[in-house]
C-alpha cells in the first residue's frame, strides 16, 4: 500500500521463522561490541529508544566506524543476508528489478521500544545518500506518525505498524518527517521471540566509503 509517493507499507511481510531470526541476530548484536545503548544527545539527555548499529555507527549528525561516543569500539559487520534482504524488500515494495539489484545497504539502526519510549518527529539526513530506508518491525504494535518534507507538525497520517511489517521510504518520501507517539505495551505476539517491547531495523546507504 503506497502512503504517499515513494512510502510503500507491506504489512505482514516478515514470516513468524524470519521475525525470530532477526531477534535472535539483533540479540547478538546487542551484546556485541557496541552494546546498545540510549543514544546521547548533543544537548544534553539521551533518547527513550534504545540503538545498536551495525556497518556503521551513528549518532546524531554523523557516522563513524568506532562508537567514540561508547566504547569506542568497531561495530559488528553489515552481513550480506541483510543485504540480499534489503534487495528483497526494494523489490517488493517498487516492483523494480533494477532498483533492488542497485540497492546495497551498508548499515542498519536497530531499535528497541519498551512501552515508554517514543520517537520524535524527525528526517534522516546523515546519510550522504538519497538511497530508500528500508524499515522491518517485530514486536510490539506501535503508531507511525508520517508528515511532509517542510516541517515537523502537521500534515501528517498516523498508521499503525505491527509485527512483521515491511516499510520502505524513497523517492519524494526519502526526506519526510517521522516519528513514533506511542507503542502499544503487550500487543505483540511472544512467539516472534521478543517477549515485550518493539524492534525496529533501519536499513540505510551511508555513501561513505572505508
Ligand atoms: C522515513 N525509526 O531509525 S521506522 C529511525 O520505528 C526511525 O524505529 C522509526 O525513524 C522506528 O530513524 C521509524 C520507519 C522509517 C525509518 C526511516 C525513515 C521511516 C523513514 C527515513 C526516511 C523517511
Ligand atoms: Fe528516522
Amino acid at each position: 500500500m503506497e502512503i504517499a509517493p515513494g512510502a510503500v507499507h507491506v504489512p505482514g511481510w516478515l514470516g513468524l521463522d524470519q521475525q525470530r531470526e532477526l531477534v535472535a541476530a539483533c540479540r547478538a548484536w546487542a551484546t556485541g561490541p557496541v552494546p546498545i545503548r540510549h543514544t546521547a544527545l548533543p544537548r544534553g539527555g539521551v533518547m527513550s529508544v534504545r540503538t545498536v548499529c551495525i556497518g556503521w555507527h551513528w549518532r546524531p549528525y554523523r557516522y563513524t566506524r568506532t562508537a567514540d561516543d561508547v566504547n569506542g569500539r568497531r561495530v559488528a559487520a553489515f552481513p550480506d543476508w541483510m543485504v540480499r534482504l534489503g534487495r528483497r524488500a526494494v523489490l517488493r515494495a517498487y516492483g523494480d528489478e533494477a532498483a533492488a539489484a542497485a540497492y546495497t545497504p551498508d548499515t542498519a539502526l536497530i531499535n528497541f521500544y519498551d512501552g515508554r519510549a517514543r520517537l520524535g518527529m524527525h528526517q534522516d539526513k546523515d546519510e550522504k545518500s538519497s538511497d530508500p530506508v528500508v524499515s522491518l518491525s517485530i514486536g510490539d504494535t506501535c503508531v507511525f506518525r508520517v508528515g511532509n518534507t517542510e516541517t515537523r507538525t502537521k500534515p501528517y497520517t498516523d498508521i499503525e505498524l505491527a509485527s512483521g511489517d515491511l516499510f520502505v521510504f524513497g523517492g519524494p518520501s526519502r526526506y519526510v518527517y517521522h516519528g513514533v507517539p506511542k507503542v502499544h505495551e503487550g500487543s505483540a505476539d511472544p512467539a516472534t521471540g521478543l517477549r515485550t517491547g518493539r524492534l525496529n531495523i533501519t536499513m540505510r546507504v551511508t555513501g561513505l566509503q572505508g
